[in-house]
């Protein structure tokens, strides 16, 4: 068990379209348990595998309130969409950061688990923001790019004065 260092918006290797998950090996058993320790000690709601440099189609999220509910997606497919929720998003990779983004109310998933069986979710609320969140990282896409260009570029300032602060 370790934990991963998470990449920090706009970091270009954020922008990695992931590759698919041919065979489920102890490598990805071992970046997943990675991961979900990293999220949970961060804490968030999920983490992809994009934003701790891994360029694999990898998952972890639990939204349950509990913090008991780890799911583990490879390969994660929204096969389903259906109405729209405006909600409050952060990410792992923004750091104090929170706009509202548009996304699908109502989302069906299909995953390969550790096992390599192929699984279906289905998905509402805040459970179904965060697995369009993290299948977005999968595709080199970060929240903020839902965001007018004038927040991106106020979001950048901020994080780049963060940085010079932190250094
Ligand atoms: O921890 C997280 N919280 C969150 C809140 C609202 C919408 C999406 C998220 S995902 C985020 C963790 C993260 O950055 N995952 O990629
Ligand atoms: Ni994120």
């Amino acid at each position: 068990m370790s934990l991963l260092p998470i990449l920090r918006f706009p970091d270009p290797r954020l922008k990695k379209v992931a590759a698919r998950v041919d065979s489920i090996d102890d490598s990805i058993r071992r970046l997943a348990s990675d991961m979900a320790e990293t999220m949970y000690e961060a804490p968030g709601i999920g983490l992809a595998a994009t934003q701790v440099d891994v360029h694999r189609r990898v998952i972890v999220v639990d939204a349950s309130e509990t913090k008991d509910q780890l799911l583990t997606l490879v390969n994660p497919e929204i096969v389903e969409m259906d109405g729209q929720q405006v909600g409050e998003e952060g990410c792992l990779s923004v750091p104090g950061i929170y706009d509202k983004v548009e996304r699908a109310a109502h989302v069906v998933v299909r995953f390969l688990d550790l096992d390599g069986e192929s699984q279906m979710i289905a998905a509402d609320g805040l459970l179904a923001v965060c697995l369009q969140h993290e299948i977005d990282h999968l595709q080199g896409r970060v929240f903020v790019e839902h965001l007018s260009q004038l927040k991106q570029v106020r979001i950048k300032n901020k994080l780049a004065k963060q940085a010079r602060i932190t250094a």
